[in-house]
This record gives structure tokens, sequence and C-alpha cells, in this order.
């Protein structure tokens, strides 16, 4: 690592009150152009603790900038993670609020729920035997960065944009769903069709991305847990919402999930 544990401190809570304040901050590579990916992790996990002691639980853990749609539209070309806490989950038809953020952005995914711990280092095949339930999903991202611009560590440190995700109502088991690497999806805002796309847009399948997000961990020493919730990634560019947008997902054979902006 380049930075001090100092310096991590301080970032960690930089990314951390801008979240909770929905106040754009400038990217923290302006001022630490040394930082490196493993100090961007290593400010993410800090920030993490700091929700954590205000009573935030993890539920899960999400890639990001997993397909060619995602990574073009940020120009950043590495597959990253986040962790995704109680605080940021919502239920299929909810409302999220769109003064709780600088500028959110929403967009389609495929969800894992874990039946099984996960250890990296796996394989697509081996990793999808900790799954217990896939369902369509809606991540709203929100970087804390101005204009929605960052670098590769910049993003790592702002915990991959998180701020709320909704999962779909209907959890399959996965060998009831039939094509998950190549699922159909249709992304729509007001009756809009704004996107559709496939499961396939995610690492070819979105089981490669399970397997990625193990294995990322493994390298530090971490791993999945059973019940937790894994993101997959977006599987087209992201879109901005603003209040009274109604925004719905649906998914070949996992139904649709839906979510409204106040
Ligand atoms: C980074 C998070 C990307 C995804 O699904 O690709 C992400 C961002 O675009 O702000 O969540
Ligand atoms: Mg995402």
């Amino acid at each position: 690592m380049a930075l001090p544990q100092d310096t991590i401190d301080v970032l960690a809570r930089i990314v951390d009150r801008a979240a909770v304040k929905a106040e754009p901050i400038t990217m923290l590579t302006e001022a630490h152009p040394e930082m490196t990916i493993e100090d961007a992790y290593e400010i993410q996990r800090t920030s993490m603790e700091r929700r954590f002691e205000r009573g935030e639980v993890l539920v899960g853990m999400k890639m990001g900038l997993t397909s060619q749609a995602k990574m073009d539209q940020m120009g950043v070309h590495n597959p990253i993670y986040g962790h995704l806490t109680d605080a940021m989950q919502r239920t299929s038809g909810d409302t999220i609020v769109r003064e709780e953020h600088c500028h959110p952005r929403v967009e389609p995914e495929i969800a894992f729920v874990l039946g099984a711990d996960l250890q990296g280092p796996t394989t697509p095949q081996k990793a999808m035997e900790s799954v217990s339930g896939i369902c369509g999903a809606i991540e709203v991202i929100d970087s804390r960065y101005k204009d929605f611009k960052f670098t590769l560590v910049d993003v790592v440190a702002d915990n991959a944009s998180s701020t709320r995700f909704v999962l779909g109502d209907m959890v399959l088991p996965p060998a009831e769903v039939d094509g998950l690497g190549n699922l159909g999806m249709v992304f729509s805002i007001n009756g809009e069709v704004k996107a559709t796309g496939s499961s396939a847009a995610i690492l070819d399948h979105p089981a490669r991305s399970l397997a990625a997000l193990a294995n990322m961990l493994a390298e530090r020493g971490e791993r999945l847990e059973a019940g937790q919730i894994v993101l997959a990634g977006g599987a087209t560019k992201a879109f901005h919402v603003e209040p009274g947008d109604h925004v719905e997902l649906e998914v070949d054979g996992l139904g649709s999930t839906a979510l409204f902006v106040a």
C-alpha cells in the first residue's frame, strides 16, 4: 500500500460523509495520485466499518463494471466489487428518495442468493454450487464524485458507487432457471423501454461474475457467506432517474422488479 493508515482513515471518513450527506466530492486521487488499488479497497473496507458502527449490517456484495456497456459508459475497464448493507436494500415496488443521493442512476442486474459459503479460488461452475437462488435486480448507483466521473481507484474507494438495490420477488433455485447465461432483460422507465439486453453481457455469463468476485475476495483473505446476496453487475449502461420515475426490469423466466423514485 502507498498510503499510511491515518490517511486511509481520513479518506474513508470523507467518502462516508459524502454518502451520508449526498454531497459530491472531488476525486480522492486528485490529492493522492499515488493511491493504489489496494489502498482503495482498504478505504472501502474502512468506510464500511463506519457504517457497521452506525448499525448497518452486511447483507452481500456487488460486482461492478462487468459488462462492456458499463465499462464504456464509465471509461473504467476493470471489474470491481463493493459491499451491500441492509440499509441499501429495498423491496420490489418500494420508493427511493432522490434527495438522499447525489445523482442516482439505475441499472438492470442479475442477483444470486448464496445457500452455502463460497471461498475462492473457484470456477464459475463450482461457484454455482453455492447458489440457492437467482433473481432479477435493479441496482441504484450513486457515485459520490462530482459529475459521476472517477478513476478505477476512486470508484473502488467509494464502495463501487453502491447506494440502493432491490431484488425481484421471484427467486428461483438454479435448477429452475433455464439458460442463465443468456436471459433476455428489458429495462424500462415510465413505461418506455430504455434498454434491452441479455445476462450474457455480464462477463459472458453471470456465474463468471460470481466466481470472479470469490476470487478477488480470496486474494484479500475474504470469502462470501451463506445467506449473502451477490449482484453480478449491470447488463446495460445505467440511466439517471428523477422524482416521479417508475423503473421496471423484466427478466426472462424471472418476472419483473420495480422501483419508484420520489
Ligand atoms: C460503478 C459501479 C458499477 C455495475 O453494475 O457495473 C456497477 C459505477 O458505474 O458507478 O455497479
Ligand atoms: Mg451495478
